[in-house]
């Protein structure tokens, strides 16, 4: 989230699109409610079913799965072409007036620079026009036709009320009333908040999604307000915490950056990663980026990492290719892998095309599970009958199952969606033989490390030159990481402007990552979490409530970056300092620095009216209506369909259908499901009485659940002769699922370009191990794709056969 949950109070309309809140975020949806009944919100639900947010909702907006670029695009459209947007906020704080490469094009689906063979843009077109300093070149007035602006109108063009409809199988009267209650917020006093979570994550086009969503607020002028911005609700406690320290195979803590086999030496590491401004005196923080990586160096390698060698960084992974989740089990498949050590996961329950899971993890010589529970991937060797029909004796996989704790009995610091660190205590002891997973690690390092040093190897370096100075080597603790995170001053640093005081001595905790060096003086695990642990203490155990305004509490927990608890908060005031909206005013001016309720997301002593942009992260200081090149499949969003479709064309251009620059395995396109055989679109989703495939270890919610089932509308059923209550087999090209029946009013036809299109709901909680009644796996239906940027596979739409049995 760029801004926070309690944030969404202040919102006067909130759009739940691709999530589902009130079931999946029962406790932070309380601060919807709060804006309904306090602010007057409104709230609006766009989904393809009618959830149990939407039966809170004042406006309900149907959508076919996987076409909310469309809904969006028409949003942006319908901004434009009215003109009720922000104006001067998308003038001064977006990059509407920069000028596009002339050679960037868009044409039958396709952005310049694409090569079929490779299914990758060459994305050297994809940038700005630069003056003889190298400064991005703009036209103020808007007139020059390659103005990112320009180009976007032009883009957009396209997605007209009636393409909408066609495309998603809104009503058009309905979709024009999301624009009008959207474009109301593109008034200086007014917010809009989109929520959302894996409705728009799991497609193969989940980033573009999100994307588009994004624009919409910088045109609407919401974004660095309170009541607005782009929030993500996020899953796991503690997944934001994951992300943040590098979930991604090819990035580092704190989004920092894996280097690539091409970045040979540091030089060229730092030189590829370290931000060079496009706007003249623009501060863009990504310029630090060398202080960052030194420090992160120094936390991992301790006094082995010198500038004499490069801080270790030859001993660093260089990735080829990144290694996410379906990369993996692919190579897995096809024998490429011996041991798979799984911490936390259930991949035969959670991932793609459960089939190709299991055989693929048949394939390996070990599996590890650490784990507190009997997971259905700790068991996929045992025959389950129908749910898990495998050839045990034809499985050589030797499984280890470690029992570890799970999160409530352990100390630490969760991070929740607006990216607060909030330190919890553990609340029971482990059961049985169960430890932590720092003990297992800790573990598994020593003895690798004995290992290389009786042995010798390969490479003993990344592992013989690792820092590990723990007061207990085998079982570092909880607190000894997060100061480790948070960093420390490894020499005096001496303050640059009163001679003789120092910003930090020796071996202190730092106080905020203003302070990091990339001279080797100072250590951070993470330098979003440096301030979160200082010499005044654990900063996450705070628990002073105190409002400074707009349900803000700084006091309450630390949040990344430096407590700051809405990003961007530069833009919630004119260019000249005056704030949009005066009755929600985040920061101020004060004649020497920027002061108020949240601390300055800019450079404090910058005076209002300077040339330097707001979106302090950027090399422009702008947010990006043209995106460069950070997307895969090109600078603006463009829809696709899913990879199955159920109306298997592109209304806007029938030569590319889906997303282009999408990876797709060759042995999973050939297991994609057409509509003639496999007609309906497809979802899946979770029930707030279970939580992913935990609780059926649990028998209150097994009682509150008792039995597996898919959802269809009263229209496919009637059609289908099924009746509430029978068992049905549902089917895709990788497998098939036996459940009950939900006959709803809920799941309604679409008409989807000129063709009736049903979906079919398929909750994913069921499965062969835990106490609740068995059921098969949901995963056995979807497609092995994922998006082209995360690879976050297309969970959200794909295509079914239903029949009663
Ligand atoms: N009780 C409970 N709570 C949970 C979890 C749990 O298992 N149980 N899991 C947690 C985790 S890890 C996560 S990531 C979050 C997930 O939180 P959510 O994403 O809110 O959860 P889902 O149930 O997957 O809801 C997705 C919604 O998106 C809709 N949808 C599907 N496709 C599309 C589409 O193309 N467009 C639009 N607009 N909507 C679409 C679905 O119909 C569904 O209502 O929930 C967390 N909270
Ligand atoms: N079709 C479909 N598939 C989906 C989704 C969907 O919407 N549709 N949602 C996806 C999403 S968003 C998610 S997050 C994934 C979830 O997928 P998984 O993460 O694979 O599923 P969980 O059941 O949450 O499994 C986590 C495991 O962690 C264990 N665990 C709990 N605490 C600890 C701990 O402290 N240490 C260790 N080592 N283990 C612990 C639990 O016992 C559990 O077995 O599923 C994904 N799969
Ligand atoms: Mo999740």
């Amino acid at each position: 989230m760029t801004n926070h949950w309690v944030d969404i109070k202040n919102a006067n309309i909130i759009v739940v699109m691709g999530g589902n809140s009130a079931e999946a975020h029962p406790v932070g949806f309380r601060w919807v409610i709060e804006a309904k009944t306090r602010n007057k919100a409104k709230l609006i639900v766009i989904d393809p079913r009618f959830t149990r947010t939407a039966s809170v909702a004042d406006h309900y907006a149907p959508i076919r799965t996987g076409t909310d670029i469309t809904f969006l695009s028409g949003v942006i459209r319908y901004l434009l072409e009215t003109g009720k947007y922000n104006k001067e906020y998308t003038l001064a704080y977006t990059n509407a007036a920069l000028l596009v490469n002339p050679d960037f094009q868009f044409s039958e689906g396709l952005f310049s620079g694409y090569d079929e063979a490779t299914r990758k843009y060459d994305k050297a077109t994809w940038s700005y026009q630069l003056d003889e300093k190298g400064f991005a070149r703009r036209d103020a007035t808007l007139q020059d036709p390659r103005c990112v602006l320009n180009l976007l109108k032009a883009h957009v063009a396209r997605y007209t009320p009636e393409m909408v409809e066609r495309i998603c199988g809104t009503p058009k009267e309905t979709f024009l009333m999301v624009c009008e209650h959207l474009a109301g917020t593109a008034a200086p006093d007014r917010t809009t908040s989109f929520l959302y979570a894996l409705g728009w994550t799991q497609h193969s086009i989940g980033s573009q999604n999100i994307r588009t969503m994004a624009m919409v607020q910088l045109l609407l002028g919401n974004m660095g307000m309170a009541g607005g911005g782009v929030n993500a609700l996020r899953g796991h406690s503690n997944i934001q915490g994951l992300t943040d320290i590098g979930l991604l195979s090819t990035s580092l803590p704190g989004y920092l950056t894996l280097p690539s086999e091409k970045e040979a030496d540091l030089a060229a590491h730092l030189a590829k990663n370290t931000s060079k401004p496009l706007a003249d005196g623009q501060m863009n923080y990504w310029q630090n980026y060398p202080k960052f990586f030194v420090s992160l160096m120094k936390s991992f390698w301790g006094d082995n990492a010198s500038s004499g060698n490069n801080w270790g960084y030859d001993w660093l992974p260089k990735w080829d290719k990144g290694y996410d989740v379906l990369q993996y089990f692919e190579m897995m498949n096809q024998g490429k892998v011996n041991g798979y050590i799984c911490q936390g996961f259930n991949p035969v329950a959670s991932f793609p095309n459960k089939n190709k899971i299991v055989a693929s993890l048949s394939r390996l010589k070990f599996l590890v599970i650490i784990d507190p529970l009997v997971t259905d991937t700790s068991t996929f060797w045992k025959n389950h009958g129908e749910q898990n029909d495998v050839k045990t004796e034809q499985i050589q996989t030797e499984v280890f199952r470690l029992p570890t704790t799970c999160f409530a009995e352990e100390d630490g610091a969760i991070i929740n969606s607006g990216r607060w660190l909030q330190w919890h205590w553990k609340g029971a002891d482990a059961p049985g033989e169960a430890i932590a997973d720092v003990e297992i690690l800790a573990g598994i390092f020593a003895k690798l490390k004995a290992l290389y040093a009786k042995e010798g190897g390969a490479y003993p370096e990344p592992i013989m030159k690792l820092a590990w100075a723990y007061a207990n080597p085998m079982a570092p603790k909880p607190e000894e990481l997060a100061k480790e995170m948070n960093g420390k001053a490894l020499a005096d640093l001496a303050d640059p402007k009163e001679p003789g005081k120092f910003l930090a001595r020796k071996g202190e905790l730092l106080p905020g990552f203003a302070l990091l060096q990339a001279d080797g003086s100072t250590s951070s695990g993470c330098w979003i979490f440096t301030g979160s642990w200082t010499q005044a203490g654990n900063q996450m155990a705070r628990r002073d409530n105190t409002d400074t305004g707009f349900g803000n509490t700084p006091a309450w927990a630390w949040a990344w970056p430096a407590n700051r608890r809405i990003l961007y908060n530069r833009a919630s005031a004119r260019p000249d300092g005056t704030p949009w909206d005066p009755a929600r005013q985040l920061i101020k001016w004060n004649g020497e620095k920027w002061v108020g309720i949240d601390v300055p997301d800019y450079k404090l002593d910058e005076p209002p009216g300077s040339a330097m942009a707001p979106f302090i992260m950027q090399a422009e200081g702008l947010g990006r209506l043209f995106a460069l090149d950070k997307m895969a499949e090109g600078p603006f969003p463009e829809h696709y369909e899913p990879f199955e479709s159920p109306i298997g064309t592109n209304p806007l251009h029938p030569k590319v259908v889906s997303n282009p620059a999408a990876r797709v395995f060759k042995g999973d396109l050939a297991d994609m499901g057409k509509a003639d055989a496999f007609p309906y679109a497809a979802t899946t989703y979770r029930l707030t009485e279970h939580f992913h495939y935990w609780t059926k270890n649990v028998r209150l919610n097994a009682i509150l659940q008792p039995e597996q089932f898919v959802e269809i509308g009263e229209a496919l059923a009637k059609e289908k002769g099924i009746n509430h209550g029978d068992m049905v087999k549902v089917s895709s090209k990788r497998g098939y699922i036996k459940a009950k029946a939900v006959v709803t009013k809920r799941i309604k036809p679409l008409t989807v370009d000129g063709k009736t299109v049903h979906h079919v709901g398929i909750p994913i909680h069921w499965g062969y191990e835990g106490v609740a009644k068995k059921g098969f796996i949901a995963n056995t239906l979807t497609p092995f794709v994922g998006d082209a940027n995360t690879q976050t596979p297309e969970f959200k739409s794909f295509l079914v056969n239903v029949e009663k049995l």
